[in-house]
């Protein structure tokens, strides 16, 4: 009975002793992984390094170049930006088109080409009358940028002030209509006709790609 006592007792410690890794751990637990202590403060800095080669010369010709080139990639970043409202694009020659599914009155219609770093479209060709046709057939009809505002009957170039070389007006046009109209549209068969500048219609800007 004594020997149970004492045998249970021992038992019992060594038990103990492995769970709460007293310092009188026994051989008897089972082994665990070593624990290491915290990690030490960081030390004093090292001595000073040997002095370095003379760099190069600046190149200031590479610079400037490098400089130029930052300001042309950063022009397009803010255009890129500046574009994202529109989502039909196309190219002809060396101009964009790009439009969206909104019509506004001209005078918004240009001032959401400008602000886009654009202008309203005009067509200078029979190519370029074409490729903004085939955006006109999606839109239905589109604000172009050729205007008689400044004297009735002579129809200008919005951009840039110059009389228009090319046209494409639908027989019968430009007619003038109760004396009020002086901005122009593309028509869904691509022809043009001259309305009052207070209608809404597709706008399409164009981007000059040099
Ligand atoms: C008709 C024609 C056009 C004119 C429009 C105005 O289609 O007379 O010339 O521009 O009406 O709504
Ligand atoms: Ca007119
Ligand atoms: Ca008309």
């Amino acid at each position: 009975m004594h020997s149970l006592i004492l045998i249970s007792t021992i038992l019992i410690v060594a038990i103990w002793s492995c769970l709460t890794e007293e310092p009188t751990k026994t051989n008897l637990c089972i082994e665990k992984p070593e624990r290491y202590g915290k990690e030490g403060r960081e030390g004093p800095p090292g001595p000073k390094g040997d002095k370095g080669e003379t760099g190069r010369p600046a190149d200031m010709h590479r610079i400037t170049e490098l400089e130029e080139e930052i300001q042309t990639l950063k022009l397009s970043v803010s255009n890129l930006g500046k574009r994202m409202p529109f989502t039909y694009w196309s190219r002809y020659g060396q101009k964009m088109f790009a439009t969206k599914n909104d019509t506004l009155i001209f005078k918004e219609g240009i001032k959401l080409c400008k602000e886009a770093n654009g202008e309203i479209a005009m067509p200078v060709s029979a190519g370029e009358n074409d490729a903004l046709w085939q955006f006109v057939k999606l839109t239905g009809g589109a604000y172009l940028g050729v205007n008689d505002m400044k004297i009735e009957g002579q129809y200008e170039d919005f951009n840039t002030g110059n009389p228009v070389m090319f046209t494409n007006w639908r027989s019968g046009e430009p007619n003038d209509h109760q004396s009020e109209e002086d901005c122009s549209e593309m028509k869904s068969d691509g022809t043009w006709n001259d309305l009052w500048c207070k209608w809404s219609r597709a706008i399409i800007c164009q981007f000059k790609l040099i």
